[in-house]
Order: C-alpha cells, then structure tokens, then sequence
C-alpha cells in the first residue's frame, strides 16, 4: 500500500459524495500517482464499507472491462472488479431519474446466481457452471463519477468500476441449457437496435468473467458466497443515455429486459 489509511478514507469519501451529489471530479490518480492496487481496492472497500453503516446490503458482485470491446472504447487491457448495493437495484421495466446520474451508459450482460460458494485460486469455467443456479439476462448501467468517463484502471477501481444502476430479467435459464459462448444479444434503444454482441466477447465465455473474480477475490482470502448475483460484463460498448430514453435488452432464448430514463 502507497497510501496512508486517512488519505484512502478521505478518496472514499470524496468518490461517493460524487455519486451521491451528482457531480464528476477528475480521476484520482492525477493527485496520486502512486496509488497501487491494494490502495484502490482499499477505496472502492471504504465506499461499500461507508454504505453499508447508513444500512445498505450487499446484492451482488460485478465484472468489468472483460470485453475488448469495453477494453477498446476505454483504453484499458484488463478486468475489474466491483460490488453492487441494493440502492442500485432497478424492478424491471422500472424509471431511472437521470437527474440522480452524472453521465450514465448501459451495458447488454449476462447475470450468473450461484447455487454454491465459488473460491479461487484455480477457479475455471467448469467450477463457475457447477456452481451457477442459472444466468439471465442484465443491464448494467454505469454512471463514471471521472470527468467525461476519462480514467486509469487504478481510478475506475476506486470509483466502484463506475456501478451505478442494474436491473435483470427475462427469462433465466440453466447453463446446460444454453450456450452461453454463442448466445446473441442485441441491445436496444427506442426501439433501435444500438448494439449487437455474442457471449464470446467477454473473456472467451462469460462464466471465465466469474472465473476471473472469484480467483481475484481468493487472493485476498474471500470467496464468493451462494446466492450471489454476478454481472458478467458488458458484451459490447458502452451506450450512452439520457432522460426519455427506454432500453432494452433481449438474449437469445432468454427472454428481454429494460428499463426507462425519466
Ligand atoms: C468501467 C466499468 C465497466 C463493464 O461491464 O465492462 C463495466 C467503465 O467502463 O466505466 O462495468
Ligand atoms: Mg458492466
């Protein structure tokens, strides 16, 4: 670790009130550059950690930045990893006030619930299948609190991997019964068809995303617990939106999704 532990409560603390007042700042790396990993992990743990005193409960867990797709449109070379908090939760078919988000994009992905703890190290695809209750379909909507989506991944990790919204749907399904390297999914906006993508994108398979974290989170002696919700990452670029805009997403033999901005 770089950073003393006043300078990452103090980062926290200015991240979420970001989010929470609705205004972006400049990523974070500009005042500290030598921020490591540990410290920005320790950041993005200080928000959830901030959240959870005023009440919130932990939903889910997130991929990010797993597709080249994501990887291209932000310039970065590898995933990231983040939570998800009730506050973020959207009903299907639900309104997102735009108001409450700075910049927000959505992103088509396939959601795992898993029916057994996953630990890494040596996680790999098949223990993520044996362990996954069923996948369905999700939109992720990201709102980065960094200026005009311009970050490091140090920066995006202490920024929550830019989480914001989510909302899943449709139809789940169980993952022997689906394909989940060749399932198309196709994004919508006002009843435009924004972006077109297949499971492959990301990392190969989607399940190799929950691989992936379940492997980052056995370094740091955790494991991913049964129940848990896990965005896959988004399976193409990034969509922007704005108030008046519907959205949904419909994967293929897994049913649609969306969600409106008011
Ligand atoms: C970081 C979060 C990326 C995904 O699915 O790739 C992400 C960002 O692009 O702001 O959630
Ligand atoms: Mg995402």
């Amino acid at each position: 670790m770089a950073l003393s532990k006043q300078t990452i409560a103090q980062l926290a603390e200015h991240l979420e009130s970001c989010q929470l007042q609705v205004r972006d700042t400049p990523k974070i790396t500009d005042e500290h550059p030598e921020m490591d990993w540990d410290d920005a992990y320790a950041v993005q743990d200080a928000i959830l950690a901030r959240k959870l005193a005023r009440g919130a409960r932990l939903v889910g867990l997130k991929a990010g930045l797993t597709s080249h797709a994501k990887m291209q449109q932000m310039g970065v070379t590898a995933p990231v990893f983040g939570f998800l908090v009730d506050e973020f939760s959207v009903a299907e078919g639900a309104a997102v006030k735009a108001g409450e988000l700075i910049q927000p994009k959505v992103e088509p992905e396939i959601a795992f619930v898993l029916k057994h703890p996953l630990k890494g190290p040596g996680c790999h695809i098949g223990a993520v299948l044996a362990a996954t209750d069923f996948v369905l379909p999700g939109i992720e909507v990201i709102d980065s609190r960094y200026r005009d989506f311009k970050f490091d991944l140090k920066s995006v990790v202490a920024d929550n991997t830019s989480a914001s919204r989510f909302v899943v749907g449709g139809r789940p399904m169980r993952v022997q019964d689906v394909d989940l390297r060749t399932v198309g999914l196709v994004l919508e906006k006002n009843g435009q068809p924004v972006a077109l993508g297949a499971g492959a994108a990301v990392l190969g398979h989607p399940a190799a995303a929950v691989a992936a974290l379940a492997n980052h989170l056995g370094a740091r002696g955790q494991e991913i617990p049964t129940g848990t919700l896990i965005l896959s990452g988004g399976a193409t670029e990034a969509v922007s939106v704005q108030a008046g805009d519907a959205v949904a997403l419909r994967v293929q033999g897994m049913g649609s999704v969306g969600l409106r901005f008011t």
